[in-house]
């Protein structure tokens, strides 16, 4: 195997880089020097297509220069202002336009700077909702696992990825998990939404009979979990989820950080799906990876219920210094100007049958056990070599970055999402990149 190597005239040492294996890294690095369009420049001058639109992120393509503009204007005319007890009109104009394309019902907007920041956000609104609602005693968080919630102490905890959790020792009190929803066994190799596991939302039933449903505050899922390498939901399991969830008074949390913005062809996955949560977490896309910036959704049982008290009181303890930053307001306008104008919200759809047929013929190549999609989400399963988890997706990944495709693994995983302005041209190139490397390296 050839491993992309430069010359090391860039002292890469101070820059402990996150979820990144740092000394194999340094050794030998791959440096990304610009991007337009689908496409990444390495520093030696490579195209490189981008299939995984960065860290899921560019949704609407690299090097938008309305976005740009946007934000040198906003930097130049504004470039701070706080938004504690005070206000800049951008962030009003920012929310209710994300509040015109949310879910139905979804319309109140709080603003944060990650997936992170959203994920913890939307824990402590649902714990201060309940609390406000005369049920303290509902502070139990349940998450999934193989669930990603980001890296903060409330997103670490309901995730249920073990190697973000197992350095960390340290958890929030009462929290517990549902079973995945992966099932290798019956659903390998499904197209779209597997066949079998609806069942498996039942799990909450067993969560509300071993703490009591007066305890549990929310249940948070990924409707797709992007992380774990595209896990789509069994067809009627998100159904039953809201359903239990409706039952015992538990509110539901989407965890929209990747399926937002336009990724399964619709403007969220709760439209794809056609089951509306309380609250919904985003980031990523909102300001197509141009400026850190995200956002919860709640919906107005959720607001409103918080909305009590002396009217002179601050109803929830809890922002960012940056929570509505203005650029990072000009940048999402800017964005969702873009998404408007070029229909990306919901151009995956057009897209999603030739997606799925060229990722699925990929079927049959050697050590391949499972393919998976929905919307423009895609993954492709390698066999774990023995003794060596996770080697061979590495060895894919790096190989196909010297062949001209950037895509994620997740141990032997591989994981793609292109920009939403991507052409049936560009994942005929993604695919047969990724056919000849997992031919000779898989
Ligand atoms: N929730 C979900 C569902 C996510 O996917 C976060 C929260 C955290 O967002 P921030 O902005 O704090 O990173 C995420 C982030 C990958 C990959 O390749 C996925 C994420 C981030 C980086 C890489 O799987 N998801
Ligand atoms: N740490 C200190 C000492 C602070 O003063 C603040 C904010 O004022 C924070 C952390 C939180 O920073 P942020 O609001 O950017 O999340």
């Amino acid at each position: 195997m050839t491993v992309h190597q430069i010359p090391n005239t860039l002292d890469l040492e101070a820059f402990w880089m996150p979820f990144t294996a740092n000394r194999q890294f340094k050794e030998t690095p791959r440096l990304i020097a610009s991007a337009e369009g689908m496409y990444y420049t390495s520093i030696d001058g490579r195209k490189v297509i981008d299939g995984s639109a960065g860290l899921w992120c560019v949704n609407a393509g690299h090097g938008r220069k309305q976005i740009a503009a946007a934000v040198e204007r906003q930097l130049m005319t504004l470039d701070f202002a706080p938004s504690f007890q005070m206000g800049h009109p951008i962030a009003f104009d920012f929310a209710k336009r994300l509040a015109e394309i949310a879910p139905k019902g979804l319309d109140r907007v709080f603003f944060t700077n990650s997936g992170s920041e959203s994920v913890d956000t939307a824990l402590k609104i649902a714990l201060a909702y309940h609390r406000a609602n005369g049920q303290a005693a509902r502070t139990r968080l349940i998450g999934r696992e193989r669930g990603y919630h980001g890296v903060g102490f409330g997103g670490m905890s309901v995730g249920g990825m073990v190697n973000n959790r197992r350095a960390f020792a340290t958890h929030l009190p009462g929290v517990d998990h549902i079973r995945h929803t992966y099932d290798l066994q019956r659903n390998a190799f499904s197209k779209g939404m597997p066949a079998h596991g609806a069942e498996l939302a039942d799990d909450v039933e067993r969560m509300v009979a071993l703490h009591g449903a007066d305890t549990i505050a929310a249940v948070i899922v990924e409707p797709v979990p992007g992380s774990t390498a595209v896990l789509p939901p069994p067809q009627g399991y998100l159904q039953r989820l809201r359903e239990l969830c409706d039952k015992h008074g538990i509110l539901l949390i989407f965890d929209e950080v990747i399926t937002g913005f336009g990724r399964l062809g619709t403007p969220f996955a709760a439209n794809f799906f056609g089951v509306t949560p309380d609250l919904m977490t985003t980031a990523k896309g909102i300001t197509n990876g141009t400026v850190p910036c995200g956002a919860v959704f709640a919906s107005r049982k959720v607001h409103d219920g918080l909305m009590t008290g002396p009217e002179s009181q601050i109803e929830l303890f809890h922002g960012y210094t940056y929570s509505a930053h203005p650029t990072a307001c000009a940048a999402g306008l800017a964005t969702l100007d873009i998404y408007k104008d070029e229909g990306l919200l919901t151009r995956g759809a057009q897209l999603t049958e030739h997606w799925q047929n060229a990722l699925h013929g990929l079927k049959g190549l050697p050590n391949v056990i499972d393919i998976r999609n929905v919307g423009l989400m895609g993954a492709v399963e390698l066999a774990p070599r023995k003794d060596a988890v996770g080697a061979r997706g590495y060895e894919v990944m790096v190989e196909c970055w010297n062949k001209g495709l950037y895509l994620r693994n997740s141990a032997d995983s591989l994981a793609m999402s292109p920009p939403l302005i991507v052409e049936k041209s560009h994942i005929d190139e993604m695919m047969s990149i990724l056919s000849d490397v997992i031919k000779r390296v898989a």
